[in-house]
């Protein structure tokens, strides 16, 4: 056994490391937080390890109506939703959670309650479980302003008045990136160590790109903007090399590649969604704080998107992230049809 490589591996910093290592920065902090974070970097691990048998379960027989058991199985993203609830709810430190999976907000009963407001969702991209294509986890956090009375309007609030957003994506290795306002961070699940380690700390975006990433079929429903700026990644009039295409059609994993590569993931209104696809709370906030924090841009085709009001929890817009360089040209082909009109 080497033990001097041990040695070195027990100095690794874990996610846990560095979450009490932020809360250090905070003497008045009564560590709530750090917990709220471990319960749901918990919720990530238990999902990553149901994901990863994803495959293996038709093979041997788990999935289906009943498991081998007898038990009824559950689909994964009702799973993951159940998985969430529970550590969320558990960690006593959340009183309302509103997750892509329930219609209503949970409103969490006063004895278990805590400060934070968890908007998540559990198992985005699901319709890519099937083929093994990377899906992920996205939430963020805001806090309640009377944790006597949380309303609904604790979570109808910015996406800047969050506190921290992330996501854990299930891919071909489970990584977990984390904002908390202060940069954003990536870590590695190490299997053998049931730990995140981190692997890319103060991500910082590109400012400038070569990939666009877009569901393409829509482009005949795209509005000008859009389809200007697209055209003009494929047939740049300055020069420049075309840019290249990049689309999974599973969030996590086109951000994921944006933010490590550079580039913009761009999901527009169109004639048949006024509002875009992507929803507010736990898609397009969680994922535009993380782009600002890594030194990008998140845009609407109106406004910055941590701007944005929602007026329900799972309202819908359009969504431009990305590069800063990007998103400022997208910027501009918007306000130019704005003066048109
Ligand atoms: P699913 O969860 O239904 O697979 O949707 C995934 C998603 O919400 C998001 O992760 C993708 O970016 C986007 O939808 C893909 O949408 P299109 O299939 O319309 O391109």
């Amino acid at each position: 056994m080497d033990h001097a490589a041990d040695a070195h591996r027990t100095d690794l910093m874990t996610i846990t490391r560095h979450v009490l290592n932020e809360q250090s920065k905070y003497p008045e902090s009564r560590g709530d937080f750090s917990i709220l974070l471990n319960h749901i970097v918990l919720g990530c691990k238990f999902v990553c390890s149901v994901v990863n048998k994803a495959g293996l379960a038709k093979i041997i027989g788990l999935a289906g109506e009943t498991n081998v058991q007898g038990e009824e199985q559950k689909k994964l993203d009702v799973l993951s939703n159940e998985v969430f609830v529970k550590a969320l709810v558990s960690s006593g430190r959340t009183c309302i959670l509103v997750s892509e999976e329930d219609e209503e907000a949970t409103f969490v009963e006063p004895s278990r309650r805590g400060r934070y407001c968890v908007v998540f969702d559990p198992l985005d991209g699901s319709s890519n479980i099937d083929c093994g294509v990377s899906i992920g986890t996205i939430f963020g956090i805001y806090m309640v302003k009377d944790d006597h009375e949380p309303t609904l309007d604790d979570v109808l609030q910015p996406g800047k008045n969050m506190l921290a957003a992330g996501y854990c994506m299930y891919g071909s290795s489970c990584t977990f990136v984390l904002s908390t306002g202060t940069g954003v961070n990536g870590f590695t699940l190490d299997p053998s160590l049931g730990e995140f380690i981190l692997t890319h700390p103060n991500i910082k975006i590109p400012k400038k790109g070569k990939i666009y990433s877009v569901n393409e079929g829509n482009a005949k429903n795209w509005d000008g903007p859009t389809a200007k700026y697209v055209e003009k990644c494929k047939f740049p009039q300055d020069g420049s090399s075309s840019k290249s295409l990049r689309y999974i059609g599973s969030m996590v994993a086109d951000v994921h590649r944006t933010l490590l590569y550079g580039g913009i993931f761009l999901y527009p209104a169109d004639k048949k969604s006024p509002n875009g696809k992507l929803r507010v709370l736990y898609e397009v906030f969680p994922m535009s704080f993380l782009m600002e924090q890594a030194g990008g841009q998140a845009f609407t085709g109106k406004q910055r998107a941590l701007d944005l009001v929602p007026a329900k929890i799972h309202e819908r817009s359009p969504v431009f992230l990305g590069s800063y360089d990007e998103v400022e040209e997208i910027k501009a082909l918007y306000a130019a049809e704005e003066e048109k009109a």
